[in-house]
């Protein structure tokens, strides 16, 4: 559809919105049958890569230098890594760096991926391949709060160098305060939406939208509607910012 030259995404040396107006679909090594939008990149200022990875039935993913993250949004994928892991949607995998796998679609599919080189440490030995299902992960209050429910995918385990967690707010919930970390994030809005203060600025986001927080960005959501709001939200965590 044509909006005559406005979007409401957004790109600062802080932050990045972006919606799905402006998405533009690339071919990434070794993917067949397969396309990727790029959300997040070193060339952004990020320490990691995001995408969303479109593959028709049988396509796969190519392989990686880096840690994999994958969360199944639509569809299902079979991961091949010391036999055959089906994931539907809210499956999930981390694959540690070097792990050789295949990623194959079994049905028409959209994937989040999340890659990172890993960060080691002396002493503590990496952590081995994970895969999970959403739908089994207890969810715990954020501070407290019963409307705001956090659902942490990856073990609470100092061996892994970054989390991904989902964040479901019933509507009219919000984060409690202007967080200001030096942690950065990798955010996809799941469903629902609401306001996001980022920096200085306020956004308008729904269900579809990706969100890219750099180090120290000031950052608040308040879900609005009659739904729940909910997103997918990495970070880089466990590690000296040294
Ligand atoms: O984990 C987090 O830092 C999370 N509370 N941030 C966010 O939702 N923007
Ligand atoms: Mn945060």
């Amino acid at each position: 559809m044509q909006h005559l030259g406005h979007t409401r995404s957004r790109v600062t040396t802080s932050h990045l919105v972006q919606t799905p107006d402006t998405f533009v679909r690339t071919p990434l090594p070794g993917m067949t049958k397969a396309t990727a939008i790029i959300h997040a990149a070193p060339s952004l200022g990020a320490g990691f890569v995001q995408f969303t990875a479109e593959m028709e039935a049988g396509g796969t993913l190519g392989p990686t230098t880096a840690q994999r993250f994958l969360y199944v949004l639509e569809g299902s994928v079979d991961v091949g890594q010391n036999g055959s892991h089906l994931l539907g949607a809210g499956g999930y995998a981390y694959l540690p760096q070097g792990v050789a796998h295949v990623v194959t679609a079994k049905s028409a599919a959209r994937v989040a991926v999340i890659e990172k080189p890993y960060q080691p440490v002396d002493g503590l030995a990496e952590p081995g391949p994970y895969f999970g299902d959403e739908a089994k992960v207890a969810s715990q209050p954020l501070m407290g709060d019963d409307a705001l429910q956090v659902r942490c995918l990856i073990p609470d385990q100092v061996e892994f160098d970054f989390a991904v967690n989902t964040m479901e707010y019933q509507p009219g919930a919000a984060l409690a305060l202007v967080e200001m970390h030096v942690m950065e994030h990798g955010l996809l809005m799941l469903a629902g939406g609401g306001v996001y203060r980022l920096g200085d600025d306020w956004y308008s986001v729904a269900a579809g939208d990706f969100i890219w927080m750099g180090t120290f960005c000031p950052q608040w959501f308040g879900a609005i509607g009659k739904t729940p709001a909910k997103y997918l939200i990495y970070k880089d965590w466990n590690r000296s910012p040294l």
